[in-house]
């Protein structure tokens, strides 16, 4: 009879003693292995008298439970010093600057957004987001849209199916949800832009069912329409990058504000091309006004206290117009021909002080 004891000292001490995995495997085999030590042991237990065998038996099933064991530790503090390792040599410092990208545009439509993020930015504006799936309350009646108004029922909403018991949800027709949460959870003054994805069932040459805005809100107790045109005028033609574009106010209506308006840019074509800031025509080019008193009051604002102003303007036409781009559609072709041509090097991040279009 082998003494056992001496034998697990050993094979402990071979199993501390492993460098790798190979040879901890190799001491696996040569104990607990079809012809291993501990399992030879095992097969000699048949011809044990029983005395013998009640003995043995109970300690040799301990030595391979022990054994086992000692093995599987082992093996995962060796996995985990081999990671720790790697992880050692393949560290990267990932504040170095970025050179040399080969692969990989930024699309227009997030160039654009990035754009206007920092034109507003060095204004003062902070950024919100908020959801793509909101409810009525924040995308129609808090924007003071009458019950009964088209916009909420026509077929250019995207209504999801309503889950039993709760209100049926729709996926946003504009961004201004985010502005009516922000000021049921904010104390003015507010001053933020929204960029984000919006949705209408709307789909031909000149629409995408989703497309994208940038709204902007400021609310505080003195701001007033002339503020919105310094604002918007201000910020059209950094955006453009030219200092004598003109812009005009047009009356127009919209249900959450009141004066509302319209701001127009002149522009000119010139064969195919569209040229903005001269020439004897109007573009329109976004929405405007003062927010509405309902508004204020829905979102638990005093009307009498508190006023602001708020805009809306399309990402997607202003990118196409500022980029020269002829085909709305192609945005959303994922082309990487056409994206290699209109896309932005990632390093091309727009800021004011190095220009913003590179
Ligand atoms: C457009 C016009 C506009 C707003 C959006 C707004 C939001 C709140 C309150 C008041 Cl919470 N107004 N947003 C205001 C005027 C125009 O968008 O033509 N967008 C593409």
């Amino acid at each position: 009879m082998t003494d056992l004891k001496a034998l697990e000292t050993d094979l402990l001490s071979q199993i501390a003693k492993a460098p790798d995995g190979a040879v901890l495997d190799e001491i696996r085999v040569s104990a607990l292995g079809k012809k291993g030590v501990i399992s030879l042991q095992m097969k000699t237990l048949g011809k044990m008298s029983p005395q013998e065998r009640k003995e043995m038996g109970p300690a040799l099933n301990n030595l391979k439970n022990v054994i086992g064991a000692a093995i599987e530790e082992k093996k995962t503090a060796l996995e985990e010093a081999t990671l720790e390792a790697r992880l050692a040599t393949e560290k990267i410092d990932v504040t170095l600057p970025v050179r040399d990208i080969k692969r990989g545009k930024i699309h227009p439509v997030t160039q654009v957004m990035e754009e206007m993020t920092a034109i507003f930015s060095a204004m003062g504006f902070d950024v919100a987001e908020g959801p793509d799936i909101e409810d009525d309350f924040h995308n129609f009646t808090a924007l003071n849209f009458p019950p009964d108004h088209p916009a909420r029922e026509m077929h250019d909403t995207f209504f999801l199916e309503p889950r039993e018991g709760e209100d049926r949800k729709v996926l946003r027709t504009h961004t201004s949800p985010v502005q009516i949460r922000t000021m049921m959870n904010q104390k003015p003054p507010i001053r933020i832009i929204i960029p984000g994805r919006t949705f209408r069932c709307d789909s031909d040459q000149t629409h995408t069912p989703m497309f994208h805005q940038v709204e902007g809100l400021v609310i505080d107790k003195t701001s007033h329409m002339g503020h919105l045109k310094g604002t918007l005028e201000a910020f059209i033609k950094t955006f453009f990058e030219i200092d004598n574009l003109e812009t005009r106010f047009r009356p127009h209506f919209f249900p959450f504000t009141e004066p509302s308006a319209e701001m127009d840019v002149r522009y000119e074509r010139v064969g195919n091309e569209v040229r903005i800031g001269q020439g004897d025509q109007w573009m329109e080019i976004l929405g405007c006004g003062m927010v509405h008193p309902n508004v204020l009051k829905n979102c638990g604002l005093d009307p009498d206290e508190y006023q602001g102003f708020a805009w809306g303007m399309g990402v997607d036409r202003l990118a196409m117009l500022k980029y020269g781009i002829p085909d709305l559609r192609d945005f959303f072709a994922a082309d990487f021909r056409w994206l290699e041509h209109y896309g932005f090097d990632a390093n091309d991040q727009p800021n004011l002080a190095t220009g913003l279009s590179g």
